[in-house]
């Protein structure tokens, strides 16, 4: 066991710290504020192969192992953690479709996605089932052609934004068994958005109902098997509970960096507040906390690489333990700043605000628990 990164793997980090550094970090408030990401900014990502992190080399993907892709999101952001679990969206569309798709769909929709010419987002919740995932209502029903989709899909990241929608659809009995996943590409007839949420954080990316009706699209649009896309869809998202933490752990990390530095210059009863015995304390609380949550998440991330059969669960695990962690300690670094904290030229509260999502989506942090205790009753 070797708790090193290798040179490959820190050549990894650095790539991704500077250009988040100098493509992200500089545009981050502006984005929050505006409400957008420009499209610009993908491209640029892609050409350092982040636009399918784990998609095989043999498929154009940069073939990373899922641990690799948690350093490569915990650094892109210490820049900014809602365009990081953006990024975590796309990439987990695009292995879906190299992982489940048809060779005649990876030809003629991977090249774009790696590209990142064609940006993807992944529509599960609608607006009566999120947490139970499997009760979705939203039908496809077969036609001459291929499929016909009607239904709304609820909080979709990329909403309106995006150019093709990996879909969550009913195509035969009730429960996951009956779940496929099918490709609508933006523009389709039928397809429209509804109003931009008004949210708390991830506020540089739009997030809109997906409304569909009628949408029709070629049969070569599904993604696999039919009634297997319940299985794709949860496949896809043990990588991006992953992706999410490390988003969680990065931006903490750097509120902590971001602390340090602050306490050594401010100064209150005579000296920096960095000598406040009290403070120190929960300095070192936070260290802990978060090399405790990296280690439990790189160990999810090997599991999903090794293929353990607890992999889901460990995934689910790091999911809980490290978004709590992680906005434990922005919460904590927001105190230490002060009235400071408060005020966005400082950056922390940005990051409290962007993190308190990561314990609701993707599942949220009672499904996670569900998850962990279902695995341990079951053994
Ligand atoms: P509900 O399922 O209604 O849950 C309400 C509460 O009950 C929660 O606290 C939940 O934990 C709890 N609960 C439910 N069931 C149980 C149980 N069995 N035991 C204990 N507690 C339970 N979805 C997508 O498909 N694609 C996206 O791109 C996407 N992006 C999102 C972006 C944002 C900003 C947000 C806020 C959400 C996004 N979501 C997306 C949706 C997200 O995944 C859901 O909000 C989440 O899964 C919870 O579903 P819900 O909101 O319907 O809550
Ligand atoms: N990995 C692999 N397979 C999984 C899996 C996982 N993590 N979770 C479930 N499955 C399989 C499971 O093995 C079963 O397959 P089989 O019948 O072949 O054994 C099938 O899926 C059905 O699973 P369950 O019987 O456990 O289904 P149930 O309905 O009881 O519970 C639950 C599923 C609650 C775990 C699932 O609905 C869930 O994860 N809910 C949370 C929803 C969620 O995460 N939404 C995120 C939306 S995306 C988002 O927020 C973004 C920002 C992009």
């Amino acid at each position: 066991m070797d708790f090193a990164l290798s040179e490959e793997q820190e050549a990894i980090v650095d790539m991704a710290r500077g250009f988040a550094a100098q493509e992200i970090a500089p545009y981050a408030q502006e984005w929050d504020k505006a409400g957008e990401i420009p499209k610009t900014l993908w491209p640029k990502l892609a050409e350092l192969g982040f636009g399918g992190l784990y998609v095989r080399e043999e498929s154009g993907g940069s073939g990373l192992s899922r641990l690799d892709a948690t350093l490569v999101f915990e650094a892109l952001s210490g820049a900014c953690a809602s365009v990081a679990g953006f990024l975590s969206i796309h990439n987990m569309c695009a292995w879906m479709i190299d992982s489940f798709g048809s060779e005649a769909l990876r030809e003629e929709r991977l090249p774009a996605a790696l590209s990142m010419e064609s940006f993807y987002a992944y529509c599960l919740t609608e607006p009566g089932s999120g947490s139970d995932a499997a009760a979705l209502k939203t039908r496809a029903v077969k036609s001459d052609a291929g499929y016909e989709l009607t239904g709304t899909k609820a909080f979709i990241s990329g909403g309106g934004y995006a150019d093709a929608y990996l879909v969550m659809c009913r195509t035969g009995e009730d429960g996951p068994k009956g779940i496929s996943s099918i490709i609508i590409n933006d523009g389709t007839p039928g397809l429209s958005f509804g109003g931009l949420e008004d949210k708390m954080g991830w506020r540089s990316q739009p997030t809109r109902q997906v409304q569909m009706d009628a949408c029709a699209v070629p049969a070569g649009n599904l993604l696999g098997e039919e009634g297997r896309g319940f299985t794709y869809a949860m496949k896809g998202l043990n990588g991006g509970r992953l992706n999410i933490s490390a988003c969680s752990l990065g931006a903490a990390q750097a509120a902590l960096d971001a602390t340090l530095t602050y306490m050594a210059e401010r100064r209150a009863f005579g000296q920096s507040i960095d000598q406040f015995q009290a403070l120190q304390f929960r300095l070192a609380d936070m260290e802990i906390e978060l090399q405790a949550a990296r280690v439990l998440l790189r160990q999810a991330a090997w599991k999903l690489d090794t293929g353990a059969p607890d992999a889901p669960a460990a995934c689910a695990m790091a999911k809980k333990f490290v978004t709590e962690a992680g906005s434990r300690v922005a919460d904590q670094c927001l105190q230490l700043h002060g009235g400071y904290g408060y005020l966005a030229d400082y950056g922390i509260e940005k990051i409290v605000r962007d993190l308190r999502v990561h314990q609701i989506l993707e599942g949220t942090n009672e499904i996670m628990r569900m998850i962990v205790a279902r695995n341990m009753v079951a053994k």
